[in-house]
């Protein structure tokens, strides 16, 4: 269990209306005392949990056991450090001032103090949360006062480790409070929302409970053969475990669509110069990201957005049109443009209504052959000299032809659908179903899978019982990773500095 107390600026660092210091451990409310004079006189490490109060931070002050009043802290300097201009020249008057207040020192900025009670905290440890003016140079200010009032700096995630060391949540739901804060879409926040809930979790902990059955009983039997049958118990224990295997294959089977809808679906639009690339990467993502102008090779680089659509996260890339360039720039771009086509999860293939099909689209056509694709006659506010029926007759593909138009938007919800149907066919069935996005419990869930099979091989060579007991306790373990048991320090530290700090 942590012992030190440690303090981090939890709100972003970045000028916003409210700035959140947060300290947490045994230390908490004797460091606070040293820094916070609250308006109206109260023993500061007497507070109560869930309770909020309103003061001032001050630095260079000294804890008074007694009782004073009339404390005037005027702005001017007290310690000999700058004071945050807003305030400078106010006068801040405390009436009394009660046992164990902080007197004296500078004024760094007026706040609101939250207090939480162990165990009833985001770490489980005492903690107090300062909101401050969202200022960054405050925010550093009260922070830097925190810090040498005795608490360290915060690793990046820490906050949350601590929560998952006191036991407070399990690994995955650790895990997903990064991606609740990450989350690029409503899918991806459902997702991490339900993982936070647990919804792992309890599915995992369902499924090591089996195979704890077995082995225990197993293990028994070795120890009391009078008491316990275990010949051709193979099969049986087999026959127990199908259904957990199978709930881990579709568990395993999950994480390509959970991945996708946390790290959003790689999609690249592809086209002939002017086919309207730019501006439908612009009407997706609301903003005038790409430039666009009536010259055919106006893009020559690479050009990546984050995009919802719906519900749905994109990372949508914008590509050099595709033709036979003689510009060796053009040449470059377009040579990216096909290399990312060749690891783009799905394709936005786009054609021109307003122009005739020509080599370069066929050329286009070719390169999607093998891939997920769907196909966007563009411009479909203006005179078509190409049809939907004409652009299909040419693909000879059965992908259904869509017809959109950058310019005033329209075909984009029908576009929305048709995405939602190649990736996620059947719907996310979210509400009844766990979901794995990470990579590593994808990785552990295997790993028990390839235990399993093992068993299975034992039974079927006639292995002796003792030998099942290896592969239940190797399958126990791995699914015990995904929850954080039994995992290494090296493995829990590498988890949780992926957060952001203050978290
Ligand atoms: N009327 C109409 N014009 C469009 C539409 N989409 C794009 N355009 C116009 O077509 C021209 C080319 O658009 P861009 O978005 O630059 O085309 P691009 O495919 O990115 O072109 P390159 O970057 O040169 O490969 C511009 O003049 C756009 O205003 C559309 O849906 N309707
Ligand atoms: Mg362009």
């Amino acid at each position: 269990m942590p012992s030190d107390t440690i303090a981090a600026v939890a709100s972003g660092m970045t000028a916003s209306g409210i700035g959140i210091i947060r300290i947490s451990g045994p230390e908490a409310f004797s460091i606070l005392e040293k820094v916070f004079r609250p308006k109206r006189g109260a023993n500061v490490r007497e507070y109560k949990g869930n309770t909020v109060h309103y003061g001032h931070i001050v630095r260079g002050g000294s804890v008074r056991g007694d009782t004073v009043s009339g404390g005037t802290v005027s702005g001017s300097t007290v310690d000999g450090t700058v004071i945050d201009g807003s305030l400078r020249g106010s006068t801040v008057t405390d009436d009394t001032v009660s046992s164990g207040t902080v007197t004296g020192g500078t004024v760094i900025d007026e706040c609101l103090v939250t207090i939480f009670r162990a165990p009833h905290s985001y770490t489980a440890e005492d903690t107090a949360e300062i909101n401050t003016h969202g200022g960054v140079f405050v925010m550093q200010r009260v922070l830097d006062t925190v810090l040498s009032a005795g608490a360290r700096a915060a690793e990046p995630g820490e906050f949350t480790k601590r929560a998952f060391l006191n036991g407070r949540i399990d690994l995955t739901e650790a895990e997903a409070v990064m991606d609740v804060i990450s989350a690029k879409s409503d899918d991806a926040l459902v997702s991490s929302l339900l993982q936070l809930s647990g919804s792992v979790r309890r599915r995992i902990e369902g499924l090591r409970e089996k195979i704890m059955d077995e082995l225990a009983f197993i293990e028994a039997a070795l120890d009391d053969p009078e008491h316990y049958e275990l010949s051709d118990y193979g099969e049986t224990m087999l026959a127990h475990l199908a259904p957990v295997a199978a709930a881990l294959r579709h568990l395993s089977g999950s994480f390509g669509e959970g991945h996708l809808i946390r790290e959003g679906i790689l999609t690249v639009i592809l086209g002939k110069p002017n086919a309207g690339k730019s501006s439908l990467l612009n009407a997706l993502s609301g903003e005038d990201r790409a430039i666009v102008t009536e010259i055919e090779g106006t893009t020559r680089d690479i050009l990546e957005e984050q995009v919802r659509l719906g519900t749905l996260s994109l990372r949508v890339i914008d590509t050099a049109g595709i033709r036979d360039a003689a510009d060796r720039i053009e040449q470059i771009g377009i040579g990216r443009a096909k290399e990312y086509a060749s690891r783009a999860d799905l394709i936005l293939a786009l054609f021109d209504a307003a122009t005739a099909l020509d080599e370069n689209d066929r050329g286009i056509l070719e390169l999607i052959k093998d891939k997920r694709a769907i196909l966007l006659l563009n411009k479909s506010d203006l005179a078509p000299v190409t049809t939907p029926e004409m652009l299909q007759a040419v693909s000879g593909k059965e992908t259904q032809v869509l017809t959109i138009s950058a310019k005033d938007g329209s075909g984009l919800k029908e576009l929305e659908e048709a995405v939602r149907a190649l990736f996620f066919s059947g719907g996310l069935r979210m509400n009844e179903e766990a979901v794995i996005t990470s990579a590593r419990h994808k990785q552990a869930i295997d790993a028990a899978l390839a235990s399993y099979a093992l068993l299975e091989e034992s039974v079927q060579s006639g292995m002796p019982e003792d030998v099942y007991a290896i592969d239940l306790t190797d399958m126990y373990k791995r699914l015990g990773e995904v929850i954080g048991e039994d995992i290494g320090d090296d493995l829990a530290d590498a988890i949780f500095s992926r957060f952001c700090m203050g978290k």
